[in-house]
């Protein structure tokens, strides 16, 4: 069964709503504030949908996410049963700083379709559509990713960008990637859009690579099942979190999961800008109304488009 495709729109429009509300903050360097009129904006739109929704990646914990924790149930109740993971505000520094690439995202699946990922980092290594099946593994070397990287696209390293988060925990893999000569696209946050940069021919990244979230992993493997691209993750835990992963219904913690893995059957995708982003624009505010700019993606619909809205005040 596929999700109904009357739902998009409807969830667009809850990115937008929620783009529009975190877009009073830019600049106001209070992420938090930020954070929370894009969750409180989210979540009263999901209400009006006529579904039977659930929310599988969040805010958090009930007890330390008053809104869209994981667990929570949101729509009217009389449609389809829905998995929901939702970032209402990827990149808060990005909207507290007025900084570029600021998203509110969600990903939608059947009922029981999305990996329950626990909010803990995550392995992660993407390439875009048109390579051969499982290119690249996690426990290859950065080396050998790159070389199989570069012969599959009939190129040399050099001709290679990567995107990788800049934090002291890449230190090797941005060494190696310079000893090898490979281009960098160095973000300071903000690594689902980091992924969709695979698929987008425009941004000429090759490959993403490094330790994230394990929501922004989801949220990102959602995307690239409707554009096509690979993606392999694996969770990073400590003990705790070990435990915790158990209770959740994840055996094998050391898994590496493919986006089929993560994301089964049906999906869709729905991302609008905040601040002006690398792959779309952002919230153009003016005095009775204002524009909005979304990448909306249902894979079996086939539908992988910008929406552009203008919404009165
Ligand atoms: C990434 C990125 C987020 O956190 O997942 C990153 O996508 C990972 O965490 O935008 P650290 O900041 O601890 O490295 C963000 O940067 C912020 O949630």
């Amino acid at each position: 069964m596929s999700i109904n495709p009357e739902y998009l729109k409807q969830f667009v429009n809850a990115t937008e709503k929620a783009a529009y509300s975190a877009s009073k903050f830019i600049g106001k360097n209070d992420k938090i504030a930020a954070d929370k009129a894009a969750v409180d904006s989210m979540r009263s739109e999901f209400n009006k949908i006529n579904m039977d929704g659930k929310i599988v990646i969040g805010e958090g914990e009930m007890d330390e996410a008053p809104m869209l924790f994981i667990g929570e149930s949101v729509g009217t109740k009389k449609g389809q049963k829905l998995d929901i993971a939702v970032d209402p505000l990827e990149g808060t520094n990005f909207v507290a700083k007025g900084l570029p690439n600021s998203f509110s995202v969600l990903a939608v699946s059947e009922h029981k379709n999305l990996f329950f990922a626990p909010d803990t980092y995550m392995e992660k290594i993407a390439v875009g559509p048109g390579l051969p099946k499982n290119l690249l593994d996690l426990d290859n070397s950065v080396e050998k990713n790159i070389s199989l990287l570069a012969n599959a696209k009939n190129t040399s390293p050099d001709k290679l960008t990567v995107c990788i988060l800049e934090r002291p925990r890449h230190k090797n893999f941005i060494e190696s990637l310079k000893k090898m000569n490979v281009n960098l696209k160095l973000i300071s946050d903000g690594d689902v859009s980091g992924v969709m940069y695979v698929a987008n021919k425009d941004s000429h990244i090759d490959m993403y690579l490094g330790i994230g979230g394990g929501p922004e992993g989801v949220l990102a493997a959602a995307a690239l099942s409707c554009y096509g691209g690979q993606m392999q993750t694996r969770l990073v835990l400590n003990e705790e979190q070990k435990i915790r992963a158990k209770e959740m219904g994840i055996s094998q913690i050391k898994k590496k999961y493919h986006i089929d893995d993560m994301i089964k059957g049906d999906v869709i995708f729905c991302a609008t800008a905040i601040t002006n982003g690398d792959l779309i624009d952002g919230i153009k505010d003016s005095k009775d109304h204002f524009e909005t700019s979304t990448i909306a993606l249902h894979k079996d619909s086939k539908i992988k488009t910008i929406f552009k809205n203008k919404h009165k005040k």
